[in-house]
């Protein structure tokens, strides 16, 4: 693990949540940023998966906002969102880091989980990072280092470990879009 790979890939995420490009990150950022995965994934914007989305980004923000110690309509700095999640992903550990990601994950999953099983096969995974940009070779070899347990499906669990394998270089393939 290279902190320097991590605070990279921390900045890259804030550059793409920054929807509007001024610099910071602000809960309109985090609203836009759900509606654009919905449109993406091609849900209904009043659908219950929707509405989950719209929710745990929401929370995200509420998280990002209460740790940088700014008010809940304020804004978050590149540095402050580097602080805060090198801080949840280096000190905090794996409990905290999915007590945080969890509700994305799982309202990422219900977008995507087309045959509604709670789980994610490799159709709805490829038609997943299609949507994010990754051609299917890649999102056959993710899904195979991602499935750690090897059952041919992932879970939200085996998700958010691949969240983590990612920003710690691990993995190549962003799941957050
Ligand atoms: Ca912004
Ligand atoms: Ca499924
Ligand atoms: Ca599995």
């Amino acid at each position: 693990m290279t902190t320097s790979m991590a605070s990279d890939r921390l900045r890259q995420r804030f550059a793409k949540w920054d929807t509007n490009g001024n610099g910071s990150l602000e809960r309109t950022d985090f609203e836009q940023e759900a509606e654009r995965i919905c449109a993406a994934f091609g849900a209904q914007p009043q659908s219950k998966q929707a509405k989950n989305l719209r929710a745990a980004f929401g929370n995200l923000f509420d998280f990002h906002a209460r740790e940088a110690g700014v008010g809940p309509n304020g804004s978050v700095s590149e540095d402050d969102f580097v602080r805060v999640n090198d801080k949840l992903m280096f000190t905090d550990g794996e409990a905290s880091f999915n007590r945080v990601l969890r509700p994305v994950m799982q309202a990422l999953v219900g977008l995507c989980d087309r045959n509604a099983d709670g789980m994610i096969n490799q159709q709805e995974f490829s038609a997943w990072l299609d949507g994010v940009g990754v051609g299917e070779t890649q999102a056959r070899e993710a899904f195979r280092q991602i499935d750690t347990d090897n059952d041919g499906e992932l879970s939200v669990e085996e998700l958010l470990g691949a969240v983590r394998a990612f920003h710690y270089g691990k993995l190549d393939v962003p799941l957050l879009g």
